[in-house]
């Protein structure tokens, strides 16, 4: 039965390290505090995990650590955000609840699989 593969392989998107700071909570504005963060787009979520030495690509399961925090794509909005950082390759991404953060990376083609691949979900949850 080939159901449990292909759930699994919609569920886990992407996972990878990113630079990270959250810049507004429900529309209040805060202080940016960057830090690298491994990112892992599961389903409809962007999941946030502190400690990326810990979870390189070859030993992350979702299940053995506990988020940091997570953020719904639903209805949210993604924008390159250069103009807001005076570091290289910044996206925003906005939740419908209003939290804002800036996700980051220095390799170019990295930020930029991101950008899309967080774009494509957004836009499917769009059209449900
Ligand atoms: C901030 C820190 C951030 C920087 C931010 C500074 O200072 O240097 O890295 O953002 O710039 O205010 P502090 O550590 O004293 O809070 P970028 O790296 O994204 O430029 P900003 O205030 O212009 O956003």
């Amino acid at each position: 039965h080939l159901k449990p593969l292909l759930m699994c392989s919609q569920e886990l998107e992407k996972a990878g390290l990113l630079n990270k700071t959250k810049i507004a909570e429900g529309g209040r504005k805060l202080r940016k505090n960057w830090s690298p963060s491994w990112v892992v787009l599961v389903g409809n979520s962007l999941v946030f995990f502190k400690d990326p030495k810990s979870h390189t690509p070859s030993t992350w399961k979702p299940g053995n650590s506990r988020p940091e925090s997570s953020v719904d794509l639903r209805g949210a909005q993604l924008h390159w955000a250069n103009e807001l950082s005076s570091k290289k390759n910044v996206f925003k991404l906005r939740t419908v609840t209003g939290n804002e953060f800036l996700l980051q990376s220095e390799t170019d083609s990295l930020i930029k699989e991101w950008y899309s691949t967080i774009q494509n979900v957004i836009e499917r949850l769009d059209r449900e």
